[in-house]
């Protein structure tokens, strides 16, 4: 099995002020991609980009709790969701979208989900669709931020894949300008401290920074390549920089 997320960056517009702007051509040629070069089990990971950060933002769900705000982030990381998956589909395969606020739920630091639902679709021949989302903390009655990658973390210590893939919109973690071939898990404590952030983006959950810090916790091979090398990935290639399990 194959977990794949998708940036926010890819498939949206994240520049300052961008909000709910598809790329809808990345997106058909992401969907042809996956479809035309794909011959194992895949969950598919989104993030949400201009359809989740700006509302996020704008209803400071950082720090207050606001139903109206979760809301229209929600459906709107929907839409974005529906567009990813209507492409899957019209390429051949079978999506089904999965929703985080109304499926998934956070309990103690946690995200608690059906594994066994999620296995039983993968086995029909589905490929589930999951998109960064909010989530609710029933305990302790609020709601938190859900991102695509912290999705993908949890899912890989529960389904371990034989390789994790991070399609985003540069070539690899680069340091110093240089795309790095491999990074050792002993160095991303230092390479934590060197490593820019885009600040061009907008971006409520980490950019790079936090992926790479929510990479740790995935104990397979993971990839972090550019979207423009997602075949090779899909066929099992070495592309962008490679930390391994
Ligand atoms: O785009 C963020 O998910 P990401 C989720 O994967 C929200 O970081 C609601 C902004």
């Amino acid at each position: 099995m194959l977990i794949l997320k998708i940036g926010g960056a890819v498939i949206t517009d994240k520049s300052v002020g961008a909000v709910n702007k598809a790329k809808f051509e990345e997106i058909e040629r992401i969907a042809e991609d996956i479809a035309e070069n794909v011959s194992d089990k895949l969950i598919l990971i989104h993030g949400v980009g201009s359809f989740g950060h700006p509302h996020v933002v704008k209803y400071k769900l950082h720090e207050v709790k606001n139903v109206d705000g979760v809301a229209v982030t929600h459906l709107s990381c929907v839409s974005l969701n529906m567009i990813v998956c209507g492409y899957i589909h019209q390429y051949g395969l079978n999506p089904v979208p999965i929703h985080p606020l109304s499926s998934f739920k956070m309990v103690d630091g946690k995200l608690v989900f059906d594994a066994d639902l999620i296995e039983g679709l993968l086995d029909e021949g589905f490929v589930p669709v999951i998109h960064g989302d909010m989530v609710y903390n029933p305990n302790e009655k609020k709601f938190e931020i859900l991102s695509g990658d912290r999705i993908v973390v949890e899912l890989a210590k529960v389904f371990k894949p034989k390789r994790v893939g991070f399609a985003t919109d540069v070539e690899g973690v680069i340091i110093n300008g240089k795309v790095l071939n491999e990074l050792d898990r002993s160095d991303i404590e230092n390479i934590l401290k060197n490593i820019g952030t885009a600040k061009d983006k907008s971006d409520v959950t980490g950019g790079m920074l936090g992926k790479i810090k929510s990479i740790l916790e995935i104990e397979t091979d993971v990839y972090i390549f550019h979207a423009k090398d997602l075949d090779k990935f899909l066929k099992g290639e070495k592309v962008g920089t490679l930390i391994r399990g």
